[in-house]
């Protein structure tokens, strides 16, 4: 595909749906967006490089409204959620986050969703970048089971960076930063419950928002803007650089439904001991004994700064095909470019150099024994 053009402008439509914190974003500047569950998420505010040492060091407010939550509850919620999460849903514990690829009935991977336990009864798939819902309600309908599944008015909103706790006692109370990571619970401000969770898609510590209700999201992103002056809030996003140094996954960009868990290093998630129920079941255990044919990796990329990846670049060994980068960026901490890429079985040895083809120009690339941590 060629470049994305940089003077293309954006045709409103109901059918991208808008964000309670839009006029936030808009007035601290966005410069680009991605289109992710039907919305706009916002990708870059400053310079590439100001918004990742912004977040390394300070606290960040992300529009991540495009995390969409799809609510599940009633008698069967917990027994539809077993059908495709690959480990036991009963013995979660309310309160708590947890991450799972969902799987349909070979064992692909449909999203890589955190599933917040609200309930014995009552549950959130907070979904990455795919209709989840449709098929969640398909199995549903299918099966005549005894629940309710609805998209509801939830936007959540990330407070990310080192700074990230001291900004949210501030607004929600002392009692906010108790919070351990993956546990969420419900924290007072202007009068209203919010649900609030540790966790966020980088790996630079933070809280996730729960905004019930789009009314409530401006008055809230200004309270936490105006409350951490001092310490340098800003707005922020995803951060790509961020997230392909620490290995957090792209569904859609780095694993998609072609994909199953162990080839996308999600396998430490599955619990198949205890998820009877899935329907994925045997085909998993089959591929877990097997072992998987191409595995996420990390990668240094020789050379000067690569550009950002939009169609998967080729790994190659003496011209035999060895996997794809599919994320790639230069690091400014490790000076030097980093990847993920999806890695053929002879090739994922850490160590192993390939031939990458770059848009203009073939590079060196080297499998790495990890992520950065
Ligand atoms: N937060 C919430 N919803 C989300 C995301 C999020 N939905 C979409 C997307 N992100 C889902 N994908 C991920 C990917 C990684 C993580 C969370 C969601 C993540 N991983 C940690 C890791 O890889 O180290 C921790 C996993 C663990 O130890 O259990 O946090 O960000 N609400």
């Amino acid at each position: 595909m060629a470049n994305l053009a940089p003077f293309l402008k954006l045709s409103p439509s109901p059918r991208v749906r808008t964000s309670p914190f839009w006029p936030g974003v808009v007035d601290a500047g966005v410069v680009s967006c991605s289109v992710y569950n039907h919305m706009l998420l916002p990708t870059q505010y400053r310079s590439p490089e100001e918004d990742y040492r912004h977040l390394k060091t300070r606290v960040q407010l992300w529009d991540v409204s495009c995390e969409r939550q799809v609510a599940v509850s009633g008698r069967d919620a917990a027994d539809l959620l077993s059908l495709f999460f690959p480990r036991s849903i009963e013995t979660m514990v309310t309160g708590r986050c947890y991450y799972v690829p969902a799987v349909d009935q070979f064992g692909r991977v449909l999203n890589d969703p955190l599933i917040l336990k609200l309930a014995s009864d009552s549950y959130w798939v907070s979904i990455a970048d795919s209709d989840l819902i449709l098929w969640i309600k398909g199995l549903s309908a299918g099966l005549g089971l005894d629940v309710d599944i609805h998209e509801p008015d939830v936007s959540p909103l990330a407070v990310q960076g080192p700074l990230s706790a001291r900004l949210m006692e501030r607004v929600f109370g002392p009692e906010v930063v108790r919070l351990r990571f993956f546990g969420f619970d419900r924290f007072g401000f202007d009068h209203r419950d919010y649900l609030v969770s540790r966790s966020g898609y980088s790996r630079q510590g933070g809280y996730e928002i729960y905004v019930d209700g789009s009314e409530n999201g401006m008055t809230l992103w200004r309270a936490l803007m105006d409350a951490g002056h001092d310490l340098d809030v800003g707005p922020g996003s995803p951060n790509y650089t961020e997230r392909v140094e620490a290995g957090l996954l792209s569904f859609g960009g780095d694993i998609s439904s072609k994909n199953n868990p162990y080839e996308c290093g999600l396998g430490k998630y599955l619990d198949l001991e205890n998820a009877d129920r899935c329907l994925a079941l045997e085909p998993l255990k089959r591929i877990r004994e097997q072992g998987p044919e191409r595995m996420i990796r990390s990668l240094s990329i020789s050379g000067p700064p690569v550009p950002n990846c939009q169609d998967p670049w080729r790994l190659s060994k003496n011209g035999e095909f060895a996997g794809k980068v599919t994320a790639a960026t230069w690091s400014w901490d490790h000076n030097q470019n980093v990847a993920i890429a999806m890695v053929e079985a002879p090739y994922w040895d850490a160590e192993t150099c390939l031939e990458v083809e770059l848009p203009d120009a073939t590079a060196e690339a080297t499998v790495r024994s990890g992520f950065f941590s």
